[in-house]
């Protein structure tokens, strides 16, 4: 009878297990290693003997050979991970802090909850107005092409409204095809050419969000700032159902005590078009920095949507007609609670922030 090359696998394979399993640090087990997987460990050894087998043999020897180093490697693997575990646990109980003889104080300083910025308090007052008048909310990107912030809105490349805008161009693509939105009227035009792919006219919605001008920071004015854009298309429109819209809004978001004025302006989107004005909170009508001395501050344009948009976007002029507004969030915010400079808004000052809260 031969002996087999292999000799007593099982009993060998269990004495790798227990050495295996008293192994107790990281260290002992990459020191044990080459012993009992590697170059010189009994499974080598009973590998480089399988060479003098006939063909058969070997085929069958080798097989049980793999089988049983498989399972020695997947010991060892578990093992180090068992280890790792046991070093990290120890690690964190050295680490661990003796607050034994710490005296806790009794003092107990309140939780600071923080609160939303006054502009986002403010973005939801006005919404919260709209949909109390039966408008929608709606929203739109912040980056646009200058198709949605000038083209469809009426202004072609090199018309000159375009310059009522100081625009940031986003280095995207074609030299000036991609700006930062400087008004949410954009927002308008996707609403307008969702409404026609879905059939969902008419339209009553309000859109809130960013805008971004190379204006410089003053009294009444910021770089990034906010607007609300409202948007009506339906059938019959005219310019009093939005000089109605206005009214309702003021007395809703003002109070009473605030007067407030249309006044002819040209966007060339809307025809025609007003400015909306409010008596300055700051001097009351009187005359002050704030409002340049003029005792009005202007909250937003608005006006008749002009039929060239609505016909950009697929809308049947003889059928739909309709009106727009924008007003700027942080001047409503400005007006509302008598902040006279506006870059008070972003300049973190606790003391300021506090008062809104
Ligand atoms: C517009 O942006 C038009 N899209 C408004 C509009 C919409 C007209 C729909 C007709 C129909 P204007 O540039 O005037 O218009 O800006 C509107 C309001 O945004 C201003 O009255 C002001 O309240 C606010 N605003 C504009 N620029 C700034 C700025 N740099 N910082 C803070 N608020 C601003």
């Amino acid at each position: 009878m031969t002996t087999s090359p292999l000799g007593n696998l099982h009993k060998e394979i269990a004495q790798l297990q227990a050495t295996i399993e008293s192994l107790g640090s990281i260290d002992a087990l990459v020191e044990a290693e080459p012993f009992i997987t590697g170059k010189r460990s009994v499974l080598s050894t009973m590998q480089k003997s399988l060479g003098a087998l006939e063909p058969e043999a070997r085929r069958d020897a080798g097989a049980q050979l793999q089988a049983a180093r498989r399972q020695v490697e997947d010991w060892l693997a578990r093992r180090r991970e068992v280890l790792a575990g046991l070093a990290r646990s120890a690690q964190l109980e050295a680490d661990r802090l003796d607050l034994g003889d710490v005296v806790v104080s009794s003092v107990r300083w309140p939780a600071s909850t923080g609160h939303a910025s006054l502009v986002a308090s403010t973005q939801r007052e006005l919404e919260d107005v709209f949909v109390a008048m039966g408008f929608t909310v709606a929203d739109g990107p912040e980056v646009e092409s200058d198709w949605y912030n000038f083209e469809a809105l009426n202004m072609p490349p090199a018309h000159p409204a375009r310059g009522m805008w100081d625009t940031f161009y986003v280095e995207l693509g074609e030299p000036e095809t991609v700006v930062l939105r400087t008004h949410t009227s954009p927002t308008q035009i996707h609403l307008m050419e969702s409404a026609v792919k879905n059939s969902t006219l008419p339209i009553h919605s309000v859109m809130p969000g960013r805008c971004f001008r190379r204006d410089t920071p003053d009294a009444r004015h910021l770089a990034t700032f906010h607007q609300i854009e409202g948007l009506v298309v339906d059938r019959g429109i005219t310019f009093a159902d939005l000089a109605g819209v206005i009214e309702t809004f003021t007395r809703a978001y003002f109070g009473p005590d605030i007067s407030s004025r249309l006044r002819p302006a040209y966007f060339p989107f809307t025809e025609p078009s007003a400015e909306f004005e409010v008596t300055c909170t700051i001097c009351h009508g009187e005359g002050c920095r704030t409002c340049s001395h003029t005792g009005w501050i202007e909250l937003g344009g608005c006006g008749v949507l002009d039929p060239a948009v609505l016909s950009a976007v697929g809308i049947d002029g003889d059928v739909w007609s309709g009106f727009a507004f924008g007003f700027g969030i942080d001047r409503c915010a400005q007006m509302r609670h008598q902040i006279a400079d506006m870059r008070a808004l972003v300049e973190n000052d606790v003391r300021f922030l506090e008062q809104f809260s």
